[in-house]
């Protein structure tokens, strides 16, 4: 440490311990039988702007707190209008000294008055719990100081009981946003501070549990579990009616059981009675461990489809109710996501409780990262000096003792993010210790010296396939280096879902289905933390860092979520249920098979009810169940199609099959999708060409060709069949997503920057001539960017029968291009009336390269507005894969159709990509009252994941090339 100007000692806040007074942790118990009392609702409130503003006389019985505000406990004071959130991701949001913390740090002085109900116990102790306050507490009851405590989302008791009265309890807890604590909870999000979790009195009768130690394992060979619960004070008894058990604590008992699993996740009711407290357990019988270098459970492989969760609700912040949590689960069910990362802190202790209930394996994270030493080549990191160990160990320890009973839970993270030190062996050795019965995760520690599990986060598909083969460079220590290669590898983050993406999932779940080693990995990240606000006109939106005033922050990062910040799925998340989805369906078509894999870790597909349908042009023409056999995991089976129906000549016609819940289950209804595919059946005939009849005439300043009608000087397209247009002409920018303009640690191939340095927003469309032909239109056309040699020819060539025109484009690079396009394609306007489309291509969400494996080839309808994806930060979204043709229609039925020579993306909306670009927030979006802009693109650069992790795979990027493409428009109604 390198404090100076200051005499020892440091004020509670400020000194490295832990806390005093606090009682030593153990399981949490909510299957208690004992009396306990919620001190949660409407507390006094008050905020000063420095940790010293005020005395502590408020903490004395008959303060009169009249002049104070109110707060919800629980509830951040920052979003109940004290101050504000600030959003930082790495830096530290004030100078770095450890442990000092700014003078100006704002205090929330918290009081409450309760009184015991009428039955409260008389006898025994009772204990005041803190289930999460950020990030320092010091805590007076009825005047009498109980203690002070720092670790923001792990529980803190004091015992109380000889000062509680029946009536007229004075709770005072004054919190302390900064403390030395901060410098332990760096991780990527708001600083919220507040008590975010329950306060709540808890009778301890006499001879009640202290705590007790679940421990149920299951020997896969012999379809057994063993039971043992320790419990302190011993001389208990354990019952479990299910299994016919009644044993004393210590004592084991193995009996046959079913196990638990995240497939499924079967617990026992059972019991644990001391003298005085009767608790009731779940328990799950699971047994964790890592041979052969492959992490197993119940001697079965185990592949992570997991997400990194934080807390958070777009209102309440980290104060998360049971609904939400719940909520949570259930959607992470339903997209066949098992596996969860509690980064980067221990959760809600009921959200571990659903864990088990529903069925997610658990990574529980220990509220620990430091991360904003990088900056300063790791100088004075916590983890790395002795003086701090202590309040690492106190974290380690009051999460494996809170949480230790939960079977979801198979591996113990150190934290996240804190580079190396002794402090974290030791907080290792602690866990070690005490529960050898789950596997130690860390990723920031190469050497894995520590950890049963090498655990990397973004790294390259190429680096993953070497790992995978357990071929990668060699790094440091040789007998760590080897010790390392023969761990199980899992990516703890990847696929990073900031704004539009993340792409290249298809292409990591195959390297982890190819290779034992590679067992899956945690997306970053589950949900958009974005706060609702509303414009002063009242628009909603969604708030991010800097957005209150903050000096120093990291803008939109902290909106990187599979969910956007209300919960509705964004398209990465139906993207990765496609991807990771546990039943793999595949066939080409042809022979009328389609191969079906069980994909389960643990169950057969017995729970899966089978479909096909058979489409002509987007339309069933045919459907039935399959039979499939109730195969096991990791095995196939050929399955025989039906005979396909007749349909039409030159209809292009697909199979879909679908494997679906056979029954409802905890998180999902009867007939819900698990898995699907569509395997292709006849290819279309030949798109019918147009056959140019049509001849142009030039008429003063304009030129008519069939149902068209052009400017004369420009060659561009203002009118067809008497729809005012504003002509199609080439387009190559996109409104950079925030994986284009990636992290600013990504050296190179922020495409984003490239493509606006080159000026690919401002290309200048050269008119070089406008040919008239006997049978055609030849308009010639130079586009390039200022400034630069660089740029590309379009020509289009336009055609036309009796009501329709076809565009043909020819595109020429020109000069040493150096990057991708953004897109390839023509962009017009259609009169804004035109909000319906209508679309036989790739639906019905979005897709771009590298996202669309859950694109389904269908015929979709939806208006203009539901096509638009709402990025909390706005930028490029919301195109069709694979378009084969499309309508724009008006409510009168007239309209466009476009139809694509190849299929093409399609996009739509009410405003210009300049507009999207140039918008910060989503009201920042303002619709045009005249048009519609419309891209019909041939092709679209990749999104990857750059704005964190690997950019766009090589066969994803959008080469300059040579180009040809054409549309054929015609007029409707
Ligand atoms: C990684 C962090 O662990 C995570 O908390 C989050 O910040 C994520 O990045 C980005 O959203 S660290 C990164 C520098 C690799």
């Amino acid at each position: 440490m390198n404090s100076t100007q200051h005499t020892p000692p440091l004020p509670y806040y400020e000194d490295v311990s832990p806390g005093t007074g606090c009682l030593p942790p153990r399981a949490w118990a909510p299957g208690s039988d004992a009396a306990r009392l919620s001190l949660g609702g409407t507390w006094a409130f008050r905020l000063s702007p420095t940790a010293a503003a005020e005395d502590d006389s408020f903490a004395r019985p008959g303060y009169d707190a009249s002049g104070w505000g109110e707060i919800p406990v629980p509830a951040h004071w920052v979003l109940h209008g004290h101050g504000a959130p600030i959003y930082t991701n790495v830096n530290y949001p004030f100078p770095v000294d450890p442990p000092r913390v700014p003078t100006e740090n704002p205090t929330g002085d918290h009081l409450r008055v309760f009184d015991l109900p009428g039955d409260w116990p008389t006898s025994g102790q009772a204990v005041l719990r803190f289930e999460g306050v950020e990030s320092c507490a010091r805590v007076w009851l009825n005047g009498e100081e109980l203690g002070t405590f720092k670790g923001s989302r792990l529980p803190h008791e004091f015992a109380v009981a000889g000062l509680l009265k029946p009536s007229g309890n004075v709770l005072a807890v004054r919190v302390h946003q900064w403390s030395s604590g901060s410098y332990l909870e760096d991780q990527d999000q708001w600083w919220l501070p507040g008590i975010f979790r329950e306060v709540t009195l808890l009778h301890r009768p006499a001879g009640s549990v202290a705590d007790f130690f679940v421990h149920a394992s299951y020997d896969h060979v012999g379809g057994t579990g063993t039971l043992r619960v320790d419990a302190e004070p011993g001389g208990g008894r354990v019952t479990v009616p299910e299994l016919g058990l009644d044993l004393a604590t210590g004592e084991s008992a193995t009996v046959a059981v079913e196990p638990w699993t995240a497939e499924t996740p079967r617990l026992y009711e059972g019991t644990l009675t001391t003298g005085g407290e009767t608790v009731s357990l779940r328990i799950g019988f699971r047994t964790v461990l890592v041979e052969d270098g492959v992490f197993k459970v119940n001697g079965h492989r185990v592949l992570f489809r997991g997400v990194n969760r934080h807390e958070f609700h777009p209102v309440t912040g980290r104060a998360l109710d049971l609904a939400t949590m719940r909520r949570d689960l259930e959607l992470m069910k339903r997209h066949n996501i098992n596996a969860v990362r509690t980064s980067h802190y221990p959760p809600h202790p009921a959200f571990l409780d659903l864990c088990d209930e529903l069925g997610l394996w658990v990574v529980d994270e220990c509220d620990l990262e430091t991360h904003g030493f990088v900056d300063l080549d790791w100088r004075n990191n916590p983890v790395d000096d002795d003086r701090w160990t202590p309040a690492l160990v106190d974290r380690a320890a009051r999460m494996v003792e809170r949480d230790k009973n939960h079977p979801s839970i198979v591996m113990w993270s150190l934290g996240n993010e804190c580079g190396t030190g002794r402090g974290l062996s030791a907080m290792a050795d602690w866990i070690r210790e005490r529960d050898p019965s789950r596997v130690i995760h860390y990723e920031g520690d190469l050497s894995c010296a520590d950890t049963g599990i090498y655990s990397r986060m973004y790294a390259p598909h190429a680096e993953v396939a070497q790992i995978g083969a357990r071929t990668e460079a060699p790094w440091g220590d040789a007998a760590l280096d080897a010790r390392r290669r023969e761990l199980p590898f899992i990516q703890c983050e990847y696929a990073h879902a900031m704004g539009n993406g993340p792409g290249g999932l298809s292409e990591y779940q195959r390297l982890f289905e190819t290779h034992e080693r590679l067992q899956g990995g945690f997306v970053w990240e589950w949900i958009d933390h974005g706060f609702a606000r509303h414009t002063p006109n009242g628009t909603p939106y969604y708030a991010y860092g800097g957005d209150f005033g903050e000096e120093l922050h990291d803008g939109n990062f902290v909106c990187d979520g599979l969910l956007f910040p209300d919960r509705t799925p964004s398209p990465g998340l139906i993207e990765y249920k496609k991807v990771i989805e546990p039943v793999r369906i595949e066939g080409d078509g042809s022979g009328g098979t389609v191969r079906i894999t069980n994909g389960h870790d643990f169950t057969d597909l017995s729970h899966l009810a089978f479909s096909w349908r058979y489409e002509a042009e987007g339309v069933a023409v045919g459907s039935g169940e399959l039979a499939v056999p109730p195969l096991a995991p990791g095995e196939s089976a050929d399955l025989k199609l039906p005979a396909p129906a007749a349909t039409a000549p030159g209809e292009e016609t697909r199979w879909t099959v679908e494997a679906r819940l056979a029954a409802a289950t905890a998180w999902g209804e009867a007939g819900h999708v698990v898995a699907w595919a569509q395997l292709p059946g006849s290819a279309a005939a030949a798109p019918a060409s147009v056959t140019a009849t049509g001849a142009p005439r030039r008429g003063g300043d304009r030129i008519v060709l069939g149902p068209g009608t052009f400017d004369a000087a420009t060659g561009t397209l203002t009118d067809l069949g008497g729809l005012t247009l504003t002509g199609p002409r080439l387009d190559l920018w996109r409104a950079p997503t925030d994986n284009d303009n990636g992290a600013s640690w990504q050296p190179d191939e922020r495409y984003g920057l490239i493509w606006r340095e080159l000026g690919l927003h401002r290309l200048q469309h050269r008119v070089d001539a406008v040919d008239l032909a006997d049978r055609e239109l030849t308009v010639r056309t130079r586009v390039a960017p200022a400034a630069t040699d660089v740029g590309l020819t379009a020509v289009y060539q336009w055609t036309a029968d009796g009501d329709r025109l076809r565009l043909a484009v020819s595109v020429t690079p020109l000069g040493e291009w150096s990057c991708p396009l953004p897109r390839l394609g023509v962009r017009l306007g259609v009169p804004a009336a035109l909000g319906a489309a209508e679309w036989f291509g790739g639906g019905p969400g979005e897709a771009y390269p590298d996202t669309r494996a859950a694109s389904r080839l269908g015929r979709w309808a939806l208006s203009v507005d539901e096509m638009q994806t709402p990025y909390v930060r706005p930028q490029e979204n919301g195109a069709r894969a694979d378009v084969r043709w499309a309508r724009l229609t008006a409510p009168d039925g007239t309209g466009l159709r476009i139809e694509g020579h190849p299929p093409f993306w399609f996009t739509a909306r009410r405003w210009t990509t300049e507009q999207l670009d140039a918008a910060e927030h989503t009201p920042d979006l303002v619709a045009s009252p005249d048009t519609v802009w419309v891209n019909l693109d041939h092709g679209q650069q990749g999104i990857g994941s750059q704005s964190c992790g690997p950019g766009v795979l090589e066969p994803h990027r959008l080469l300059v090339a040579p180009a040809e493409f054409s549309f054929t428009f015609a007029p409707l109604g």
